[in-house]
């Protein structure tokens, strides 16, 4: 079945092949992905409450959705570096926001650029490479774009990756490095970077829709990540009182130190407490803000998706969207990324393919190192041969597959496996040694708030989830 369907996917692409550009098709199938920054999976299509994102809702109901997604580490430039590369972390390779993947692997040739290598025309708008300045050299037919030096404006002032407009928070900028953790300016969407970011790529899409080549245009928006700035009318989109905290707001009992991160990243701001609990009156702006900031970014999809199918270009692009991983709004006490808890290592995935299913949710074990063959077999590419991931396409033409047992991921001395039933974390120091380890069991714990890993019911899958590590 599934050789037929390729057939037929690649029969519907062929005839493409004959047919001029100014047509508005092209010999393959265009890429748009679209990465959003530290995006948890609440959103309505993900059956969660609370958000209002009705594009990414909709963009759901055009592709496949997976509802088990995960990141290879919780951390921006590390979770980059891997996806980009194709390539699983290490205990010394992705470790954190600073890895660059040109370092960290050196000679490996990363997605944008084995695109550009078999003709595409390769785009980086926004946040793509964690640094986009100075990462996966040679990746773009184009210098990578972001606002901090396009806009010529008071209000982007270079070096602002906070992208504060208010003069408050400008001015706690300068004299603390961060300000408050949340904005909210009555200004356009363009006023802030995401908005510019929707503009420059739909500028793009006018262009490229043109050219013969076909495009691989990325847009890393900047939300939600931190500090929640949004304009107004996304904060307004909620009432604060309405919106429900975490029912988890405590340690996982028997929880080892080792996974716990407390208020790491978001007390860096202003107003935050250094240590916990954030009282629950701060905890609701918060969150307020982080929806804000979703909603802001979901209206930046929309106008971009909308724009591709004004320019008659969906029927030959493939759109990707992403989180680089998940984040924890409260759960467990914890805020901000960094753990081995699902709230941070789960992160949407959603591939809207042309003539592939459309509209079903797929519950396969799928790891963000998959997307590069993904990619690269939907678009009829070569795969390198240093990959470590597993095209989902079997996953893309029959939701239902049956698929990996595992998903692997690390994060700083701890790696972790999640199976059907299972979420299993081992912490090692430097010379391999045990020190901590969690086990949750998903099918009466889906909160994982009971570490049952000491348990002596636990010792045989313990060893089994700590041989799969090993093998990993
Ligand atoms: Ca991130």
């Amino acid at each position: 079945m599934r050789d037929l369907t390729l057939t037929l996917i690649l029969l519907f692409f062929t005839s493409f092949n004959h047919v001029h550009p100014e047509d508005g098709l092209k010999e393959k199938p265009n890429v748009l992905f679209i990465i959003i920054d530290d995006l948890r999976p609440q959103l309505a299509c993900y059956g969660a409450d609370g958000v209002i994102s009705p594009n990414i809702d909709q963009l759901a109901g055009e592709g496949v959705m997976f509802t088990r997604s995960y990141c290879q580490v919780p951390v921006c430039g590390a979770s980059r570096a891997s996806l980009l590369t194709g390539l699983r972390p290490t205990r010394e390779r992705f470790t954190s926001f600073k890895s660059v993947a040109d370092d960290d692997a050196p000679g490996i040739t990363g997605l944008p650029k084995h695109f550009k290598e078999h003709g595409y025309h390769t785009i980086s708008n926004g946040k793509v490479y964690h640094h986009y300045e100075k990462d996966g050299a040679g990746g773009w037919s184009e210098t990578p774009w972001h606002p901090n030096g396009w806009v010529e404006a008071p209000w982007y002032p270079k070096g602002n990756w906070a992208n504060y407009l208010k003069e408050e928070n400008l001015i706690l900028r300068d004299e603390f490095t961060y300000g408050h953790a949340y904005e909210s300016s009555d200004v356009l969407d363009n006023a802030y970077f995401d908005g510019a970011i929707a503009e420059k790529t739909i500028a793009d899409l006018q262009r490229m829709g043109e050219k013969e080549k076909s495009f691989f245009l990325v847009a890393g928006f900047r939300k939600p990540h931190l500090p929640f700035n949004a304009p107004k009318k996304y904060w307004d989109m909620y009432e604060r009182s309405e919106i429900d905290l975490a029912d988890n707001p405590f340690q996982p009992e028997n929880v080892p130190e080792a996974s716990l991160t407390y208020l790491w990243e978001l007390n860096n701001y202003v107003g935050i407490p250094k240590d916990p609990p954030i009282p629950d009156s701060l905890a609701r702006t918060l969150i307020h803000g982080y929806y804000a900031c979703v909603s802001y970014v979901d209206a930046q999809v929309g106008k971009i998706l909308a724009e591709l199918d004004r320019l008659s270009l969906r029927e030959n692009t493939i759109v990707l969207l992403i989180g680089d991983h998940g984040w924890h709004l409260g759960e467990h006490g914890l805020w901000s990324k960094f753990t081995n808890f699902e709230e941070s290592l789960r992160s949407p995935m959603i591939v809207s393919a042309p003539g592939l299913t459309a509209g079903q949710a797929s519950t396969g074990l799928v790891e963000f190192v998959d997307l590069y063959p993904t990619l690269c077999e939907l678009c009829g590419l070569p795969d390198p041969e240093h990959l470590d991931g597993t095209s989902l396409v079997p996953l893309l033409e029959d939701p239902n597959s049956r698929w990996e047992e595992a998903a692997f991921s690390r994060s700083r001395d701890g790696a972790s496996v999640k199976t059907d039933r299972y979420r299993y974390t081992e912490w090692t120091d430097d010379d391999g040694e045990m020190y901590a380890r969690m086990l949750y069991d998903h099918q009466v714990d889906p909160g994982e708030n009971k570490n049952i890993a000491e348990l002596p019911e636990s010792t045989q899958i313990v060893e089994e989830l700590s041989e799969m590590l090993k093998d990993d």
